[in-house]
């Protein structure tokens, strides 16, 4: 398989607790290049429209005041297979459900302050690494 991009974000729980840089260890130790890479702090409006496919659930009011509450890390990272391979670093959703040696398994402190996001599909990489990069910031 060639070449892939995914989308990622070190999150408001992480950043707090200064972890950017042991996150970021993990992707690369995994084989994943950090290709473009800014800390910014959204606003809660910002957030609602990152994750409005979750507009209806139960949690979607607290996750984008989550989202809000600090600054994240928004990246893209590169590799064969990115965008599992990264799924397989975060860890699953709910941190008590993540293998060992995982960020979630290691930093996560509960299902919604999971340390970070990663895209799962191929279209939703590409439409979330749109709404927060231009071309010209990705340096491969
Ligand atoms: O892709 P991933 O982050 O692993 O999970 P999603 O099902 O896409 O949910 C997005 C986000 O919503 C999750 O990372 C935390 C939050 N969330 C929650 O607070 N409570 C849930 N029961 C499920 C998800
Ligand atoms: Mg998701």
């Amino acid at each position: 398989m060639a070449l892939e991009r995914t989308f990622s974000i070190i999150k408001p729980d992480a950043t707090r607790r200064n972890l950017t840089g042991k996150i970021n260890a993990k992707f690369e130790e995994a084989g994943l290049r950090i290709v473009a890479q800014k800390r910014i702090h959204l606003t809660k409006a910002q957030a609602g429209e990152f994750y409005k496919v979750h507009a209806a659930r139960p949690f979607y009011d607290e996750l984008c005041e989550f989202m809000a509450s600090a600054p994240i890390v928004a990246q893209v990272l590169e590799g064969e297979d990115a965008i599992s391979k990264n799924r397989e670093v975060m860890g699953a959703t709910n941190p008590a459900d993540a293998a060992e040696g995982t960020i979630r398994a290691e930093f996560a402190e509960s299902v919604g302050e999971n340390s970070v996001h990663g895209s799962d599909a191929p279209d939703t990489a590409a439409e979330e690494i749109a709404y927060f990069f231009s071309g010209l910031e990705l340096v491969g």
